[in-house]
């Protein structure tokens, strides 16, 4: 009985160093993925930052006056033209969204609340006048194609800052 069990254990005994080896090796390994794994994920967590770190300052949007203009939007359908009134600051439009039918001739009645800003949209070549705070100004284009299309304020790094909107055209 002993000695059978001396004779498996000798038999076998190339094999506990082979499993240990094994087991090592596996180890390693199984070590060298963790380590780089980390490091993947540590440059990750790195590029994250170093992205935040680059986006722009955001200063808090001052609140407009009181007793600035209103947005708003009227449709004058004898001429088919519609006047919207917008309100620039820092850095939004408002309304940041404007609805008109195709054809309509667009009247833009720009209001600046702080620094100066202007009305932008590529699509239909717009660009309106440079405004300064208090100053109003006007600018106004057929929306003559069907889409989905931004305004922007062209001054600076406005755009960037969040001072953009979308115009519909439907
Ligand atoms: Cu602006």
């Amino acid at each position: 009985m002993e000695e059978s069990t001396i004779q498996e254990a000798k038999k076998s005994s190339v094999n506990p160093m082979l499993i240990a080896a094994i087991i090592l090796v596996v180890l390693v390994v199984a070590g060298g993925v963790l380590y780089v794994a980390k490091k993947a994920a540590h440059k990750v967590k790195n590029e994250a930052i170093e992205h935040m770190t680059n986006m722009p300052v955001h200063t808090s949007p001052t609140v407009a006056a009181t007793g600035s203009a209103t947005p708003s939007m009227t449709t004058d359908n004898s001429t088919n033209t519609v006047t919207v009134n917008i309100e620039a600051g820092s850095f939004y439009f408002k309304p940041s969204e404007i609805k008109v039918k195709k054809g309509q001739t667009v009247k833009i009645v720009f209001h600046a609340v702080s620094m100066m800003h202007n009305f932008s949209i590529d699509a239909f070549n717009v660009r309106g006048p440079l405004t300064r705070d208090g100053d109003t100004s006007t600018v106004q284009f057929v929306a003559d194609k069907v889409g989905t299309f931004q305004y922007y304020c062209a001054v600076g790094n406005h755009k960037q800052m969040g001072q953009v909107g979308t115009l519909t055209v439907e």
